[in-house]
C-alpha cells in the first residue's frame, strides 16, 4: 500500500469507529427509552418522557459541541447528554426513579422528573468549576420554550467575553468568546412567544447561538397545521436570513434521519456561530416519536396508520443502520451484536440504578422496624403496631412515605406510653435527615450567601451635599463599574440616555455600549439575557423599565431564575440582579405595586424594596458580594427627592433580611416599605401632635424578611400592629402580617387587632384624585391608626366619625 492509501485506510477506520460509537450511543439511548417506559407502566417510576426518535441529530450536535459550550434545551435530549459524556445509563434511570441524591442523579438529585438535564457548574461547596474545560448544559425546565430566554444570555456571554476579556477574572468561563450556546426546542413549542422573542433578539444582538428545532410534526396530539403557519418554522423565518450587508441568521434545513447531512450541517453551524458570532437556525425535519409523546398517552389515538407506518420506516436509527450497511461501515451481524450488547448493558444499568435507589430505603425500613419491635413489646397497642410492621414488611418496594406515615399514625396511638418519646425522636431525626434531600438549596448555601456580607454604613463628610437622589444611584453605579469588570447593565433606554430616570446618565459613554446597553422592548428575554450571562460568570443587571411591566418577565423569573439553585441541588447558579422601579406615580400601568404576587411567585430570589436611592445603592453593593439572584424595586417617585451624597460610593451596603426602625414610638408599630413610607411618616408627625407616638419600621427586604425578629420586639413595646402598603388588600401586607403574627409569634403581644391598610382592589386611577381615591393617603393612615387608638382608649381618643 502507498502512504496515501494507508492514510486513507486509517482515516476510514477512524471514521468507522466513530460512526459505530455513535450507533452504539443511539442504541443505548433507545433502549433506555423503551425500558424507561416499561418502568413507568409497571409502577416503578411515576412519569416518563423520552428522547426516542430524536437520537441521530443529537449525535451530530454533540460532535460539534466543544468544551466551554452550553446547551439550553428540553426533555428530548438524552442522546445528546449521553454523547457528551454527561449522562450514563444508571444516571438516566436514577433520574427516572427520582433518586434524591445528586451523586446518583446528577441532573437534579431527584427533584425534576426524568428528561430534565443539567451539568454541574459548581462544586459541592458552591464554587465555580472551570467551565471552559467541560461541556455544559444549563438546567432544563418544563414550561415549553422556557429554555429560550436563558439561551440568549448564554450565547451573549461569549460576545461579552470576546469584547471584555478582563471580565473573566479567573479565566473560568471563556476562551476569546469562542463558545456556542446550543438551543433545542420541539416544533410545536416554537409557537410560544418566548421562542419568537428570542429569535428576534439574537438576530439583533448577533450572538453565537445555534437553535435546533426537533420537528416531529406534532405537539403531543396537535398537528403542525394547528401550530405553525405553513407548517414550517424555517419557511416562515426566512425573513431572518442574513444577507450580505444585514444582520440576521444562517438558516439550515436537514432531515433528522440523514446522518451524514446532519454531521455536515452541525459542523458548519458550529463554525459560523463560533467564529463570526452569527446565530444559526437548524430546522431538523422528519423526526419521529416511536412511543408517542410520554407515558401518559398513546399516539395511536391521534396518528393515522399511514403516519405510524412512515414513522416506522423513517425511524432515524433504522435509517442510520441502513446507511451504515450501504456504505460498508458495518455489517448486519456487527450491528446486531451491538444491539444485543446494548440491550444487556441497559438492563444492567437499570438494575444497578434501582438497587442504588431502593437499598438505602430498605435499610432505613429495617432500622425502623427494629425500633418498632422494641416499642411494641411494651405497648398496650402491641397488636396494632405489629400489624403496622407486617404491612410495612409486605411492601416490596417501599418508599420513605410508607415509613413516615405509618410512624406518625402509631405515635398518636401510644401517647403516654414509654415508647412515645423514642418514636417521636425517631420521626424528628428522620425528617431532619431526609427533608434536606427535598428542600435544600432554595437559597444559596455557599460562603457567598448574603448572610456573610460584611455591613458597611454609608459615610458622610461635613460638606456632603444634598442632591437629587438619582445622582447617588448614578455615581454608585459608576463606582460599581469601575470596581467590577464583570458587571453590565441593559434594558429599555438604559444605554444611550442612561435610563428613563437618568440613574445611568453618562455611563455608556464612560464604560461602553456593551456594559451599559439599550435593549429592545422584550422583558422576558431581557431577563433571560441576565440568567444566561449570570450562569456564565458575568454579573448582569437586567433592567425592567417599570415594575408594572415585570409581569412579562415574571414567568421566567418564577419558573427559571427562582428555581436554578433548587432544581440543580446547588450545582448551578444565576446571580442576576433585576433592577426596576415602581409604586405610586401615575395611572393604571405606572403605579403598580403588586408585591404580594411577586413575593409569592419568586421564592428563591431576594425581593428588596428600598425606601430611597441610598438604600437602593447599598443593596446593589451588597448583592455584588453574594451569589444570589435579587429583584430591587426603586421608588418611582423618589429620583428627584433630595438625599445626602455618601462618600463611600460602591462600598456601603444595605443589609438583606433586616428591617430598620425609622421612627420610634410607644403606641403602635407600623410596618411598611417603599414609597408608602413617606406617607406613613407624614401621618406619624400629625399623630404625634395629638399624642399618638407611632413606631415606624421599614421592612426594606421582603424576601427574606426580618431575620432578627426585630418587628416582634417592637410589638413587645407597643402591643399594636398595623401593616401598610399600596398593594391590593391581602397582598404583601397579608404576607407581612403572617410573618410577624405567625412566624415571629407577634400575636402574643397584641392588645388590639392586627390590621392592614392597603390600596383599593382595582388598579390605581389616573391623576392626583385617582391616586387619592386608589392608594392609601396620609389621611387614611392617620385615621386608621387613630381608629385603633380610639378603640383602645375611647376617652382619650374620641371617635372621629360618629
Ligand atoms: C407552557 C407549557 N404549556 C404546555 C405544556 C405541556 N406540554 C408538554 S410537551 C408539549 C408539546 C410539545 O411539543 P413539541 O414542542 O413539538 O415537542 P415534542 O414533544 O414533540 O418533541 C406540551 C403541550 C408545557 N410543558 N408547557
Ligand atoms: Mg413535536
Amino acid at each position: 500500500m502507498s502512504q496515501t492509501a494507508t492514510k486513507e485506510a486509517l482515516t476510514f477506520e477512524d471514521f468507522k469507529k466513530e460512526v459505530l460509537n455513535d450507533y452504539k450511543i443511539a442504541r443505548i439511548s433507545r433502549e433506555c427509552s423503551l425500558l424507561g417506559r416499561r418502568e413507568v407502566l409497571t409502577g416503578k417510576a411515576k412519569f416518563g418522557i423520552f428522547g426516542d426518535g430524536k437520537e441521530v441529530p443529537q449525535l451530530a450536535m454533540a460532535k460539534a459541541f466543544q468544551n466551554g459550550d452550553f446547551r439550553s434545551g428540553y426533555y428530548r435530549d438524552q442522546t445528546f447528554m449521553m454523547a457528551i459524556g454527561a449522562l450514563n445509563i444508571q444516571q438516566f434511570f436514577a433520574g427516572l426513579y427520582g433518586h434524591p441524591d445528586i451523586d446518583a442523579d446528577p441532573m437534579s438529585g431527584g427533584r425534576q422528573m426524568g428528561g430534565h438535564f443539567a451539568t454541574h457548574s459548581l462544586d459541592e461547596n458552591g464554587n465555580w468549576k472551570n467551565l471552559t474545560q467541560q461541556k455544559n448544559s444549563s438546567s432544563d425546565i418544563s414550561p415549553t420554550a422556557g429554555q429560550m430566554p436563558r439561551l440568549l444570555g448564554l450565547a451573549q456571554a461569549s460576545k461579552v467575553y470576546r469584547e471584555i476579556p478582563q471580565a473573566d477574572k479567573k479565566q473560568l468561563f471563556s476562551v476569546n468568546g469562542n463558545e456556542v450556546a446550543w438551543g433545542t426546542i420541539g416544533n410545536a413549542s416554537t409557537s410560544e412567544g418566548l421562542f419568537f422573542e428570542t429569535i428576534n433578539a439574537a438576530g439583533v444582538l448577533q450572538v453565537p447561538m445555534v437553535m435546533s428545532v426537533w420537528d416531529d410534526m406534532y405537539g403531543i396530539s396537535v398537528h403542525a397545521r394547528y401550530q405553525t403557519t405553513k407548517e414550517s418554522i424555517s419557511e416562515i423565518l426566512k425573513g431572518f436570513q442574513k444577507e450580505e450587508d444585514t444582520n440576521g441568521y444562517e438558516i439550515f434545513t436537514v432531515k433528522g434521519w440523514d446522518y451524514p447531512s446532519l454531521v455536515d450541517t452541525y459542523a458548519k453551524a458550529s463554525q459560523i456561530a463560533r467564529e463570526q458570532h452569527i446565530p444559526v437556525l437548524i430546522h431538523v425535519q422528519e423526526l419521529t416519536q416511536p412511543q408517542g409523546h410520554s407515558t401518559s398517552g398513546s399516539h395511536e389515538r391521534y396518528k393515522s396508520p399511514e403516519r405510524l407506518q412512515w414513522e416506522t420506516d423513517f425511524d432515524c436509527i433504522v435509517k442510520l443502520r441502513e446507511w451504515m450497511i450501504a456504505t460498508n461501515v458495518a455489517t448486519v451481524e456487527e450491528l446486531d451484536q451491538i444491539d444485543a450488547d446494548t440491550k444487556k448493558e441497559v438492563l444492567e444499568g437499570k438494575k444497578a440504578a434501582w438497587e442504588a435507589y431502593l437499598n438505602p430505603i430498605k435499610q432505613e425500613r429495617e432500622e425502623y422496624i427494629n425500633l418498632l419491635n422494641s416499642i411494641a413489646s411494651g405497648s398496650a397497642n402491641k397488636a396494632y403496631i405489629e400489624q403496622q410492621i407486617a404491612d410495612l414488611k409486605s411492601i416490596k418496594e417501599p418508599i420513605r412515605k410508607d415509613i413516615l406515615s405509618g410512624a406518625r399514625k402509631i405515635l398518636r396511638k401510644i401517647i403516654g406510653e414509654t415508647g412515645q418519646q423514642t418514636l417521636g425522636v425517631f420521626i424528628e431525626d428522620y425528617f431532619r435527615k431526609i427533608q434536606p434531600k427535598f428542600s435544600s438549596n432554595t437559597y444559596s448555601e455557599s460562603s457567598s450567601s448574603y448572610k456573610n456580607v460584611p455591613q458597611i454604613a454609608a459615610a458622610y463628610q461635613d460638606d456632603s451635599q444634598m442632591v437629587d437622589a438619582r445622582l447617588i444611584l448614578r455615581d454608585n453605579f459608576d463606582a460599581i463599574f469601575n470596581k467590577h469588570p464583570e458587571v453590565l447593565i441593559f434594558g429599555e433606554d438604559s444605554g444611550h440616555i442612561g435610563d428613563v430616570n437618568q440613574g445611568l446618565e453618562g455611563l455608556q459613554e464612560k464604560f461602553g455600549a456593551t456594559r451599559v446597553a439599550d435593549a429592545g422592548i422584550r422583558e422576558a428575554t431581557i431577563l433571560g439575557q441576565g440568567i444566561g450571562m449570570a450562569m456564565r460568570g458575568l454579573r448582569p443587571i437586567a433592567e425592567i423599565q417599570y415594575l408594572d411591566y415585570l409581569l412579562y418577565a415574571l414567568q421566567i423569573m418564577s419558573d427559571d431564575l427562582a428555581t436554578v439553585q433548587y432544581r440543580t441541588h446547588g450545582r448551578q447558579k444565576a446571580p442576576l440582579i433585576v433592577r426596576t422601579r415602581g409604586h405610586r406615580l401615575e395611572g393604571i400601568w405606572h403605579s403598580g405595586s403588586p408585591m404580594g404576587m411577586i413575593v409569592n411567585a419568586v421564592r428563591g430570589i431576594h425581593v428588596l424594596v428600598p425606601r430611597n436611592m441610598t438604600k437602593a445603592a447599598g443593596f446593589y453593593n451588597t448583592l455584588l458580594q453574594t451569589d444570589e439572584p435579587a429583584l430591587v424595586i426603586e421608588c418611582l417617585n423618589g429620583y428627584r427627592l433630595k438625599e445626602k451624597m455618601p462618600s463611600n460610593l460602591g462600598t456601603f451596603t444595605t443589609p438583606i433580611g433586616e428591617v430598620e426602625t425609622i421612627r420610634e414610638g410607644n403606641d403602635i408599630t407600623v410596618l411598611s416599605y417603599g414609597s408608602t413610607l413617606r406617607i406613613v411618616e407624614q401621618a406619624a408627625a400629625e399623630l404625634a401632635e395629638i399624642g399618638i407616638e407611632v413606631e415606624i419600621i421599614d421592612a426594606q427586604s421582603l424576601l427574606p424578611f426580618d431575620l432578627n425578629n426585630d418587628t416582634v420586639k417592637s410589638l413587645q413595646k407597643t402591643n399594636r400592629l398595623l401593616v401598610i402598603d399600596e398593594d391590593v388588600p391581602g397582598g404583601a401586607s397579608a404576607y407581612l402580617l403572617q410573618q410577624v403574627v405567625e412566624k415571629q409569634g407577634g400575636y402574643r403581644y397584641l392588645d388590639s387587632d392586627p390590621q392592614t391598610l392597603a390600596a383599593k382592589e382595582h388598579r390605581p386611577a389616573y391623576g392626583t384624585d385617582g391616586d387619592y381615591f386608589s392608594k392609601p393617603s396620609a389621611e387614611d393612615v392617620f385615621e386608621k391608626i387613630y381608629a385603633i387608638m380610639h378603640e383602645a382608649n375611647p376617652n382619650k381618643f374620641p371617635g372621629l366619625y360618629q
